[in-house]
């Protein structure tokens, strides 16, 4: 299949679904005036069950969390991202760190999902080998409805013993103590230079090595081993689809690249693929 780029216009009308209103989401509340997407992609989607779809923290950007290389503002921004999530940052400098997960966790609390996300577990609903592969810590997928997922980077909302990687989760969250060992407390991310949680990166790859239509969403595609989850789909016949705001070194390489927001080109998509289906079967 050949390189396609389109420029997405937005679908005006959809509307952004929190939790509380996310059982409100049904095929009447969706826009009627959707994109246009190519109608062999249309086939495809509504000929497969086996979707994987990888996100990153542009998914999250909409609901006004900050992406990993934005630049950041106030507070943090004499910060790079990069040089704060790392072991060694956290053994210099523990309080700067600690701090800084506790500002982006409140973040995270405070934002609601948006229709990305209500739109991917959407998709989760109607095809029945989805599977959710996401690089964010903010908890924000399954706060929409996501089950069947991977994190693969962890969840900022947990934590564990930096020290001694102790087994019992006798902690105190108050000190970032922990009560076994007296160490340090650290979230349960995963940081550069660390190993992926053994299960979450199987699964991953075995998803991705099986579906037929791979999404790379909001990631800019740079960091491993999750950038690298689209090729060992592509190389078992999968098709790519990228959805990003800006390219990334997967656009020139996807069989499909939209270039515009998540939250708008995800439901519009799944509008087309799933819900327009079923309304034309009645
Ligand atoms: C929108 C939008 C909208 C905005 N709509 N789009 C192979 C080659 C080279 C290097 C390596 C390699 N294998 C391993 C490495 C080293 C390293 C790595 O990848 N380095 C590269 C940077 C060069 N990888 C690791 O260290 C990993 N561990 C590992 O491989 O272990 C084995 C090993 C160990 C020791 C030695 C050797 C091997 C671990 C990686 C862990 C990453 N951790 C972080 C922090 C998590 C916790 C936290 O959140 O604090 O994960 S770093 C950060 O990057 C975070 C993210 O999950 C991850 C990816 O970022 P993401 O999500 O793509 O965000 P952005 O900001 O980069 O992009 C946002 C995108 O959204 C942009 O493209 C925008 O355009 C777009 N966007 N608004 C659509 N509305």
């Amino acid at each position: 299949m050949s390189l396609t780029s389109y420029q997405a216009a937005p679908p005006r009308g959809f509307r952004i679904a929190g939790p509380s209103n996310l059982g409100k989401l049904k095929p009447a509340n969706l826009s009627r005036r959707s994109m246009n997407f190519p109608s062999s992609l249309i086939q495809n989607l509504r000929a497969t069950g086996k979707i994987v779809a990888l996100t990153g923290a542009g998914i999250s950007a909409e609901s006004g969390l900050a992406t990993f290389r934005d630049a950041q503002t106030g507070l943090w921004s004499k910060f790079k991202p990069e040089e704060l999530a790392t072991a060694d940052a956290f053994r210099r400098d523990p309080k700067l760190v600690s701090d800084w997960y506790a500002w982006r966790r409140d973040q995270a609390l405070k934002a609601e999902p948006n229709a990305g996300h209500v739109a991917l577990a959407e998709m989760e609903k109607r095809a029945p080998e989805f599977v959710l592969v996401t690089q964010n810590v903010d908890g924000l997928h399954r706060r929409a409805g996501s089950k069947r997922m991977v994190e693969l980077h962890g969840n900022i909302h947990r934590f564990r013993c930096f020290e001694n990687d102790c087994a019992s989760d006798n902690f105190d969250i108050d000190q970032q103590r922990c009560r076994s060992c007296g160490g340090n407390l650290r979230p349960d991310v995963v940081w550069f230079g660390e190993m992926l949680p053994p299960d979450a990166i199987e699964r991953a790859v075995a998803a991705a090595e099986l579906c037929d239509v791979f999404f790379s969403i909001g990631t800019s595609s740079v960091v491993y081993p999750a950038a690298d989850l689209w090729r060992r789909a592509k190389e078992r016949g999968a098709v790519v689809i990228e959805i990003n705001k800006d390219s990334t070194p997967l656009t020139p390489l996807a069989d499909f690249s939209f270039l515009g927001k998540a939250g708008e080109i995800l439901p519009a998509l799944v509008e087309q693929i799933w819900i327009h289906e079923s309304d034309n079967a009645h």
